[in-house]
């Protein structure tokens, strides 16, 4: 049996190097086959066939190579912005610390500096700001140069920001732009001049190099002023005053009725050039992250003061009122363009604060109206905690 057993291993051994080559060759010829058979059925010929695949290979190609390039520029961005916030730390714990020969290193990354003049009209109460010029702005673009311009406004009436025109990569441009701001004598002490440095970009978001806040109250308005000031980091704080909204809610459990009455608003956002706001309120109600159902008032035009008193009723059983979110939102009504959001706010029980106490005070005092001023949020803001999928938010003065 030994015999038989190492006759039939060498049998083995001699047979499987031989089987191999031809179970390859009839794969082969069967798929080579079945090719042929798929060019047979298609009603082109061969030559064509050849140059689609190859038309389609190309294209995968050039797909190919434009999402590395993307991922690549990504990665460099992120790199410089790692930089930028490095010199940042560098230099705010460089100030806790003893001046060090880092010190040094830390002041190169300023962002620039700005000259601008200030001039104070008493008579028709008008400040004209003279965007003079920069220097030494921080490079923004992978060149070593930005592409810089200026947005002017004051914090007291947002609605209007004047910016210069864009100059093509330099670091210090020369704008030499006047701009004139309509400012009370009463406003001077709460205004604050806000002179922001952005750099342009053809394709993505444009980004701001830095800002000059400048208190009005901290001014001499009786002479003309005309000087340097370094830019500092843009702060957020800012975030204008979008306006107060005052409704009433009623929740009935036994009829599963839920009563908003969009009463009025006031101090909304300017929106329109030249004119106040055309303003409407949406109010919409959310269950499970989903929009559910939506409402909304009547237009009143050019006003920051509407009064509505209009009434909504949604049903919401009893079983669901723990779930659903109440979304306010004012909107400016533009004839030619796309509405502006003005501002934003949501009620119900994930809500914090004013918004919560207000949605508490409606589930514990059911069959009674219950009214609340609230002021709005930015749409950012309210979407985020919302979570729901995402809406652009617009930027006015960043489209160009
Ligand atoms: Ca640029
Ligand atoms: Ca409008």
């Amino acid at each position: 049996t030994r015999v038989i057993r190492a006759v039939k291993n060498k049998n083995a051994t001699k047979i499987t190097p031989a089987s191999k080559p031809t179970k390859t060759t009839i794969v082969a010829t069967t798929s080579a086959g079945f090719i042929n058979n798929i060019f047979n059925k298609i009603p082109l010929p061969k030559w064509a066939i050849y140059a689609i695949a190859a038309a389609v290979g190309l294209i995968l190609l050039i797909c190919i190579i434009c999402i590395i390039c993307k991922c690549c520029c990504k990665k460099k961005k992120k790199k410089e912005e790692k930089i930028k916030l490095k010199g940042i730390n560098s230099s705010t714990t460089a100030s806790l610390v003893q001046p060090d020969l880092d010190d040094l290193e830390a002041g190169e990354d300023r962002l620039g500096k700005l000259q601008y003049s200030l001039e104070y009209d008493f008579q028709h109460e008008e400040l004209t700001v003279g965007v003079k010029q920069a220097a030494e702005l921080m490079a923004m673009d992978s060149g070593g140069t930005s592409d810089p311009y200026v947005v002017a406004y004051l914090t007291s009436d947002t609605g209007k920001k004047h910016e210069t025109k864009v100059y093509r990569k330099t670091l210090s441009p020369i704008f030499n732009e006047n701009f004139t701001f309509k400012v009370t004598k009463d406003d001077i002490p709460e205004s604050k001049l806000v002179m922001q440095v952005y750099d342009f970009n053809r394709f993505s978001k444009h980004d701001i190099i830095g800002e000059v806040r400048i208190p009005l109250s901290s001014v001499d308005l009786n002479v003309v002023i005309e000087e340097w000031q370094e830019l500092c980091l843009a702060s957020k704080d800012d975030e204008e005053k979008l306006g107060d909204i005052c409704f009433s809610l009623r929740y009935v459990p036994t009829t599963s009725k839920l009563t908003v009455v969009i009463l009025e608003a006031k101090g909304l956002k300017k929106m329109d050039e030249g004119g106040l706001s055309d303003p409407f309120v949406k109010v919409q109600m959310i269950l499970n992250k989903k929009k559910w159902k939506k409402k909304r008032t009547s237009i009143k035009r050019n006003t920051v003061n509407p009064y509505f008193n209009e009434s909504f009723t949604f049903e919401v059983p009893f079983e669901q009122i723990q779930n659903v979110q109440l979304v306010i939102s004012v909107w400016d009504y533009d004839k030619m363009t796309k509405n502006d959001s003005i501002g934003k706010l949501f009620l119900g029980c994930k809500a914090t604060g004013n918004q919560l106490q207000h949605w508490a005070d409606m589930l514990s005092n059911p069959r009674r109206p219950i009214a609340q001023w609230h002021t709005l949020q930015s749409f950012k803001e309210v979407d985020e905690k919302l979570a729901l999928k995402s809406v652009k938010s617009k930027i006015p003065f960043l489209q160009k």
